[in-house]
């Protein structure tokens, strides 16, 4: 794979072949850190989507009735080629999308292991016997759904590939995959490698391309058996509508506006080593951040003083050189957060650390706090996905529990506090389909992920999502004697 920094060209994947888009168009994607040229890359619109789930569609019946031993064994190899790749795919990922090179690392490896993880479940996926009277034997089968639109957003591309893509594999689907405008490459190359391990033509298809032109088309498409959607809210209600106007199975991983509860019995560096992973991680730039600190009024003014303290610390500067946090992903996101730094300043004042861009090429934002939030605000409520942590008092445990659930979004919620009655009070409590206890970003590829609330619904990663990719068949036999 090539790591030279000028511009290539990349192309669509349909068909176990790489080829341009019909109309013959391209799109460029730029480093967010320089703002110079990446790639330029094909522009599906509506005939390549339909192309590909034409070849995706044609891919179904010989993929899922592969026996699942062999589809694990080619998940396996893609893993592993994957792995074999890390730190070209790993540059890539970081001159497009932006995120620390070490970030990006991790990230490539989280997606070898989400094909690794789905290739051990492959073989695994069975039904259930379900007594009635004698007369009956009652069985169950799962079956995949036919073909699976991937839809994926630009904050973590190659991580969401594996989450979304592996699991529909894994159980006999095939998969036609939208990456995000901004951040396609990554896509592009790990389709590239699934085809040269034998993962067989047309199983997993790659149309990389705007929302509208190729994103909307194939989650309209009849063909289309399964979608999963990761991104806005607003996409997510239009990605569900035009899904289920075909009555086509959909799950959606939204937004957050995550509460991250801090107690004066916990300890206090690691409870703030874990709120800046939780806010500065990717920028701010990730569903399940921690965006909303609420921390006791005991312990606050300490706390406050360690976590300034860090951040004046962190480095920022372009990915490739390995900083703390690099630039946000596009122009267009800058002027978003960047707002939203101006909205935080009218509502709650000065901010206590950072609140401005940095005067250079690329879209730096500085690591941000702001303190007396009241969780009315519009930088309490709304997703604002960059590095600006709202702190919100709070003195009583049924305060923590209000304020918390007081947003429209339940994706996450944390606690940081020794206290474990305490701690697994608020996990009963909170409305949100993750908890952290003492660590943020707590779990790994193992483990269910979705929403509550506007967060979405349906679940991926681990087990769970054997059920988002399969439906049930019940069987049932009389066999009374006749
Ligand atoms: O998201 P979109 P955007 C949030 C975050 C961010 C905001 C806007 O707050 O600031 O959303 O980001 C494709 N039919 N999240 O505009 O539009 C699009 O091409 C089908 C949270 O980037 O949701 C991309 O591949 N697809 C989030 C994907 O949807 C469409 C991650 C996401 O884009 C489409 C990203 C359409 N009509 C943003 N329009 C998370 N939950 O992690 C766009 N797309």
């Amino acid at each position: 794979m090539e790591t030279e920094t000028e511009s290539r060209t990349y192309d669509l994947l349909i068909d176990g072949e790489l080829v341009p888009a019909a109309a013959g168009e391209r799109f460029q994607t730029l480093n967010p850190a320089t703002e110079e040229a990446v790639g330029a890359v094909a522009r599906a619109r509506e005939a390549d989507v339909d192309r590909a789930v034409t070849a995706a569609n044609d891919a179904f019946d010989d993929w899922s009735s592969t026996p699942p031993q062999e589809r694990g064994r080619l998940l396996d190899d893609l893993a592993e080629a994957i792995r074999a790749q890390q730190e070209s795919l790993a540059l890539l990922e970081t001159r497009d999308n932006g995120k620390p090179l070490s970030h990006a690392r991790a990230d490539v490896e989280t997606c070898a292991r989400y094909f690794e993880y789905y290739a051990g479940v492959a073989d695994k996926v069975h039904g259930d016997s379900i007594p009635l009277t004698d007369d009956y034997v009652d069985y169950t089968v799962r079956e995949p759904l036919g073909v699976t639109a991937q839809i994926i957003p630009w904050n973590l591309p190659t991580n969401i590939f594996g989450r979304s893509v592996a699991p529909a594999l894994a159980t006999g689907n095939t998969a036609v995959v939208k990456p995000a405008e901004q951040t396609p490459l990554t896509a592009v190359e790990i389709g590239r490698l699934a085809t040269e391990v034998g993962i067989p033509d047309g199983v997993l298809n790659v149309v990389p391309g705007f929302g509208a032109e190729a994103g909307a088309p194939l989650s309209a498409h009849p063909d289309v058996d399964g979608v999963s959607f990761t991104g806005s809210v607003p996409t997510g209600i239009e990605v569900g509508k035009s899904a289920l106007e075909n009555v086509t199975n959909v799950h959606l991983e939204l937004g957050g506006k995550s509460p991250n509860v801090v107690w004066p019995d916990a300890d206090i560096d690691s409870a703030v080593d874990s709120t800046m992973t939780g806010i500065f991680a990717n920028a701010g730039q990730v569903c399940s951040a921690g965006s909303r600190l609420l921390v006791h009024e005991d312990v606050k003014d300490e706390f406050l003083d360690v976590l300034t303290d860090r951040i004046e610390e962190m480095t920022l500067d372009n990915g490739e050189t390995d900083p703390d946090m690099g630039p946000l992903v596009s122009e267009e996101h800058f002027e978003k957060v960047t707002n939203y730094l101006e909205i935080g300043r009218a509502e709650a004042g000065e901010p206590l650390v950072g609140g401005d861009a940095l005067d250079r090429d690329g879209y730096f934002v500085e690591p941000t706090v702001f303190t007396g939030v009241d969780n009315d605000m519009r930088i309490a409520q709304e997703e604002i996905f960059g590095p600006v942590l709202s702190v919100i008092e709070f003195s009583t445990e049924a305060e923590a529990i209000e304020l918390a659930n007081d947003v429209d979004y339940g994706l996450v919620a944390g606690i940081h506090t020794q206290n474990m009655g305490r701690a697994h009070r608020f996990a009963r409590d909170v409305r949100a389909g993750q908890v952290y206890i003492n660590e943020w970003f707590a779990g790994g590829e193992e483990t269910p992920f979705g929403g509550f609330k506007e967060s979405g619904f349906g679940r991926e990663k681990g087990l769970a999502a054997v059920d988002a990719y399969t439906q049930v068949k019940n069987v049932c036999a009389d066999i009374s004697p006749k």
